[in-house]
């Protein structure tokens, strides 16, 4: 059986994890920043030194190219990931994917492999949505979900415009988002939750994808002094959201497990010590692979929210962010990554995609699932989050075979 260069797999995932460093040695590779353009560079360098044609489109997202005179008229094969990341990240989010899709191709050609398709593998931009809303945005554009202008536009929580970043890092490409209609997608990616690793188990078989529902919501109360105002009489924007906060807590404990909720970042006005918050601004990402249920959470919380509005005298308003429907996974990819990973004689379950990812875009284009690998206790957006390296390469032999499989003659 073929193998992938574990070596250059290891060193490449190491590498690309030193870019992105802030001044306190945090991992911040957002979106379009000077470090995303440092990973960006070197993920260009490793597909040109596949000998791939290197593409760029106009949200930036990168591909490299595998195709010949033979192939080059068949609907390609594409693999691929991200390497932007949240603050203070864990190295392997998204850049293991991307790294591994350079890798198998490398090892294909290297084994003298010839696919009866083309093989494309991807690097989307703004997988994280940390820096511009909508998260998975490259994808999203790319299967057309959302227009290039549209995201392009994207202002930034810095204030930045996403289009004008793009063009400052040298990453504003020209071709157009979806210029490669693909025959299947199949990204690798960790787990970022915590089941394989208490089972012990050691390829996920990704047949599905949760919903995601983010929205900013604003609560306006009144400033008035922290020592002098009577409780009874405050009108405490910081205390709504708390409520808020716990609300969204007591509904997940009530899903047995299935919705989960967190207020992720929260902003007061004026932020004083001693001034009751006249505004609060937070976010709320809620999640459910149910689409009615996630649908019935999103009701729960409007209504609180109105009752909200009486019982504290505050006015609230929302907007929403992100919102996307569970995504169901290609049984035929899923069965072909079981029946590798037993091949290998790894171990191997079903799994729900609790993270959002840009397979739930492309899987809008085409037949499309997910090889995982697990995360130690479960830890991710957290740079204490680790794979093993035993794992990290069964991962990617399985990742192998199941290109090997789906870019031969179907
Ligand atoms: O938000 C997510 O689930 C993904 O990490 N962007
Ligand atoms: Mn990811
Ligand atoms: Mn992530």
């Amino acid at each position: 059986m073929l193998s992938i260069n574990e070596e250059r797999l290891l060193e490449r995932i190491n590498a690309l994890g030193e870019t992105g460093k802030d001044a306190d040695g945090r991992r911040v590779r957002l979106a379009a920043s000077d470090g995303d353009k440092d990973g960006r560079d070197m993920i260009v360098s490793w597909m040109k030194d596949a000998g791939l044609e290197v593409v760029v489109d106009r949200i930036g997202n990168i591909f490299g190219i595998w195709e010949t005179p033979e192939n080059r008229d068949k609907a390609p094969l594409m693999v691929g990931s991200h390497i932007d990341s949240v603050i203070d990240a864990g190295k392997y989010d998204g850049c293991y994917g991307v790294i591994a899709g350079i890798e198998v191709i490398k090892t294909l050609k290297e084994q003298g492999y010839v696919p009866e398709r083309p093989i494309v593998t991807g690097a989307f931009t703004n997988e994280e949505g940390v820096r511009y809303a909508p998260d998975m945005m490259g994808s999203l554009v790319y299967a057309g979900g959302l227009s290039a202008e549209e995201a392009l536009a994207a202002v930034g929580t810095d204030g930045t415009i996403l289009g004008e970043e793009l063009k400052r890092i040298g990453y504003e490409g020209t071709v157009e988002p979806g210029f490669i209609k693909p025959y299947a997608f199949i990204e690798l990616h960790i787990e970022q939750g915590p089941i394989m690793d208490v089972e012990g188990v050691q390829i996920g078989a990704v047949e599905n994808l949760q919903g995601i529902s983010w929205q900013r919501i604003t609560i306006e109360g009144a400033a008035n002094h922290a020592g002098t105002t009577p409780t009874a009489l405050r009108i405490d924007a910081g205390l709504a959201a708390a409520k808020v906060n716990v609300f969204l807590r007591e509904r997940c404990l009530q899903s047995n497990g299935k919705t989960v909720a967190t207020v992720g970042c929260i902003e007061f006005e004026p932020n004083a010590v001693n001034v009751i918050p006249s505004k609060a601004v937070f976010t709320a990402d809620v999640r459910n692979p149910d689409e009615t249920k996630l649908k019935e959470e999103e009701q729960a919380l409007a209504d609180y929210l109105k009752e909200l509005e009486k019982t504290d005298k505050v006015r609230i308003h929302t907007e929403r962010l992100v919102r996307f429907e569970p995504v169901l996974f290609d049984e035929g990819i899923v069965t072909c990554i079981e029946k590798a990973a037993k091949e290998r004689g790894f171990s191997c379950r079903r799994m729900t995609s609790g993270a959002g990812q840009d397979a739930q875009m492309i899987a809008r284009m085409c037949p499309t699932a997910m090889i995982f690998v697990p995360s130690v206790k479960g830890i991710s957006h957290n740079p204490a989050e680790f794979t093993p390296d035993k794992d990290l390469l069964a991962g990617a032999n399985v990742f192998l075979d199941v290109v090997k499989d789906f870019s031969s003659a179907k």
